[in-house]
This record gives C-alpha cells, sequence and structure tokens, in this order.
C-alpha cells in the first residue's frame, strides 16, 4: 500500500512529506528495499496489544513507545501539479508517474489561501483553495480521460464488431492506475451506462465515468495545511462543507517538533496533542519563540499538528488498512526466537488469514492448515477476515510453519 502526497505548487506537499518522514523514533531495519528518492517511510501509530496481553514487547518491524506501536508505511510526494498539467504543463507528465502507483492519496491544500492556483504568494485569505481542488482533480480525470479517448473511436468500434468486452478494454487502459475489471464494472453499473454500444457514449459520460474512477480506485483526504495561519479557519470551515474528509494540518510546526525531538530538546511523539521542553534543554530565543507560537497556533487551537492524523486517516479510513500481529507461539506470543510480539503488520481491509500466511513467508501459505487467534485459541479458516490488531497464529505444513 501507498500513499501519495498531491496538491498543487507551494501548498506545503514537500514540508508535509519532511515531516512524515522524520524518522523519529529509532528503528532496526525498514522492511522497504528498493525506495525512491520521492517516496519515504512514515509511521502509522496504532495502540498496541501489549498493554491489553499484559506482556513486555520485543518490536523488530516496528517500535513500542509506552504502549503505542509506530509502523512503518510508504507515502510519495507527488510533484505539483498546476493547470495544463495533463497536457504536458510544469512538469506535465512526471506527477501522474508518482500518482498512478498510490493507492490512497493527502491532498494537501493551502487553507490560508495565500498562494494562487499556480501556488504564487497573494495576500493571505485572497484565494479559495476549493478552486485548487477543482482544479487538480479535474486535471486527473482529463490525464485518464486522455488515455481512453486517443483511440476510443477505433477502440469501441472493433470491440462492437468482435463482441469484445469494453470492461476489459477500459480496465486494461486505466491498469496502469491499478484499476481493475471489477472496479470499472462497479462504476458502469453505478452510472448504468450501456455497455454493448460504448461508441454512442457522450464525452461527458466518458469524463464522468473516469471522475467515478478515480473516487473509487484513489480514495482521498483533504489536509489543509498552514493551519497556523489566523486566515485558516475560515476556509478550513468551507472545506469541511464540501463533506469530503478534512484534517487541518500545520507541517511546518511537525517538522519543527520532529526536530526538536531529533534533537533531544522536546518530548514529542507525533500525533499527540502537545509536547514537553526537556528539562535542561538550552533553547535559543528563537526556539523559545518558534515553539511558543507551535503551543498557541497549533496544540491549543487543533490538538495537534494533524500530520500524523492525515497518515493514519488516510491508510486506516480510506484504505481500511488493519494492523495484525502473527505470532509462532499463541500463548507467549513469540517468534522462533522467543521475542514477544516482533512484528506488527500494515494490511488492506478484508485480508483473510490465508493473507496474512502469506505475507510472511510463501511457505506457510503453500502449507496452511489453519489459523489460530491468539486472545481466544480459537482456530480460524483461510478466508477469515482479519481483524484490526488481531494476534494470529499459522499452522502450516510448510517448512516454516
Ligand atoms: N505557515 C505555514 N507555512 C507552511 C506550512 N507548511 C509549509 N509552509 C510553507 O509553504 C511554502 C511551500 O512549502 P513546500 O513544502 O515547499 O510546498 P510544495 O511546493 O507543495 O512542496 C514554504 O515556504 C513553507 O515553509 C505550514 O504548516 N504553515
Ligand atoms: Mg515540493
Amino acid at each position: 500500500m501507498l500513499v501519495g502526497v498531491v496538491g498543487k505548487p507551494n501548498v506545503g506537499k514537500s514540508t508535509f512529506f519532511a515531516a512524515a518522514t522524520l524518522k523519529d523514533v529509532p528503528i532496526a531495519d525498514y522492511p522497504f528495499t528498493t525506495i525512491k528518492p520521492n517516496v519515504g517511510v512514515a509511521h502509522l501509530v496504532s495502540e498496541c496489544v501489549c498493554k491489553e496481553m499484559g506482556v513486555t514487547d520485543a518490536p523488530r518491524n516496528s517500535s513500542c513507545v509506552n504502549g503505542t506501536r509506530h509502523i512503518p508505511v510508504r507515502i510519495v510526494d507527488v510533484a505539483g501539479l498546476v493547470e495544463g498539467a495533463s497536457a504536458g504543463k510544469g512538469l506535465g507528465n512526471q506527477f501522474l508517474d508518482d500518482l498512478r502507483q498510490a493507492d490512497a492519496l493527502i491532498h494537501v491544500v493551502d487553507a490560508s489561501g495565500s498562494t494562487d492556483i499556480e501556488g504564487k504568494k497573494v495576500a493571505a485569505g485572497s484565494h479559495d483553495p476549493i478552486e485548487d481542488i477543482q482544479m487538480v482533480e479535474r486535471e486527473f480525470d482529463l490525464w485518464m480521460f486522455g488515455i481512453l479517448k486517443r483511440d476510443w473511436e477505433k477502440a469501441t468500434r472493433s470491440l462492437e464488431q468482435t463482441g469484445g468486452k469494453i470492461i476489459d478494454h477500459l480496465a486494461e487502459r486505466l491498469s496502469g492506475l491499478s484499476v481493475s475489471p471489477a472496479d470499472v464494472e462497479q462504476v458502469l453499473l453505478r452510472m448504468r451506462l450501456r455497455t454493448e454500444k460504448p461508441s454512442l457514449w457522450t464525452d461527458e459520460q466518458l469524463m464522468q465515468f473516469v471522475a467515478e474512477t478515480r473516487k473509487l480506485t484513489k480514495p482521498s483526504l483533504l489536509a489543509a495545511n498552514k493551519a497556523d495561519l489566523p486566515t485558516s479557519p475560515q476556509y478550513i470551515e468551507m472545506l469541511r462543507k464540501t463533506g469530503k474528509e478534512v484534517v487541518p494540518c500545520a507541517s511546518e510546526a511537525e517538522l519543527l517538533l520532529r526536530r526538536a525531538a531529533e534533537h533531544g530538546l522536546v518530548d514529542y511523539i507525533p500525533g499527540s496533542a502537545g509536547f514537553t521542553v526537556r528539562d535542561g534543554a538550552k533553547l535559543t530565543s528563537a526556539q523559545a519563540g518558534a515553539l511558543k507560537m507551535v503551543e498557541e497556533k497549533v496544540m491549543k487551537a487543533y490538538g495537534g499538528t494533524g500530520v500524523q492524523d492525515a497518515i493514519n486517516r488516510s491508510f486506516f479510513d480510506l484504505l481500511k488498512a488493519i494492523v495484525v500481529y502473527p505470532v509462532e507461539d499463541e500463548t507467549k506470543l513469540t517468534d522462533k526466537e522467543g521475542r514477544v510480539l516482533p512484528d506488527a503488520f500494515v494490511m488492506r481491509g478484508g485480508s483473510t488469514a490465508l493473507d496474512l500466511a502469506r505475507t510472511v513467508h510463501s511457505e506457510l501459505a503453500e502449507g496452511f492448515l489453519y489459523a489460530i487467534d491468539a486472545r481466544t485459541g480459537k482456530r480460524l479458516a483461510a478466508d477469515h477476515l482479519l481483524r484490526n490488531r488481531e494476534i494470529v497464529k499459522i499452522v502450516s505444513s510448510g517448512k516454516r510453519g
């Protein structure tokens, strides 16, 4: 699972990305090997099961800070999007290459209204961020539309002559965006489009099709950034009225806090509603002033910087992700080496016990017999739908079982 950080230029995407990916807690090894420069590791925070189970854990793929697990996930900083990007303007199609791999999007907007549609600085409060949202979504849709439109007449005529399926054709054209035939079918059904005569679809219908496909396959939330500025609350109010999920964010404040924590100046756990200056920390007056601003304009006003919340919500709300703890010994909650609750895996919602076996090791999946719920000791079948924070032992005839 990969979440993309998108938006027009100068809204604070890179600041958000830098803050979210700043290594804040010590972690042994990242489970991701090849990483492109604009792909980084952020963390989900989730209440660890250690307290409930009354054990002291020894995490390996994640870390546990005061009973909260920080579990690595990947996010990608997408190049800024401007009007005309779908036709190659600005960084043009680069953003689309970044976007296509993303499963969900954090759409960063400048909630202070201090950047125009191209991202140029203007008087605070003078630009309505809702226009930016429409622009970004429209560019994305126009780009998808362009992919389909390129050979539409020829392709649909040929499909109608040979009895080929429009669903397969559309899914094939959009496969680079991880759009499946089932996704296409769902959208077409909802729109009640006549699948036997695609050559009769109008451009408006095709645009509606791509917009619906985007919503289904790239669910998004709004990170209303620069929330610390005085002109932001009014726009945040307006953004909420769009019915979209809105998370007020102060990315710069989050970056400041994580850096200060890294340097041992403050105690701060991402996602929390406050921070404390460490005893004996020698702050310059500039640092003290900046922290005071964060306290007043961010922590007191919003109960947190929102960055961690946006990351969490993109996985848990948009992708319905769950955290699962695989163990070897379901009574001691250990792995082969006796480590207690070593791993916490982030999995897609709808994942099964067999999916978990696959994630742990392919041999476990091949010889899968059944799984055991460590809390109840009950057996779970291969198709058991995993629940968030479930602790599971896989029983397998495979070598690793
Ligand atoms: N006041 C305020 N400014 C911010 C915040 N986040 C980013 N900025 C500023 O917005 C400008 C653009 O940020 P950047 O991350 O480069 O934006 P990008 O072009 O979307 O990647 C920079 O001057 C940042 O310092 C924030 O939370 N509050
Ligand atoms: Mg940037």
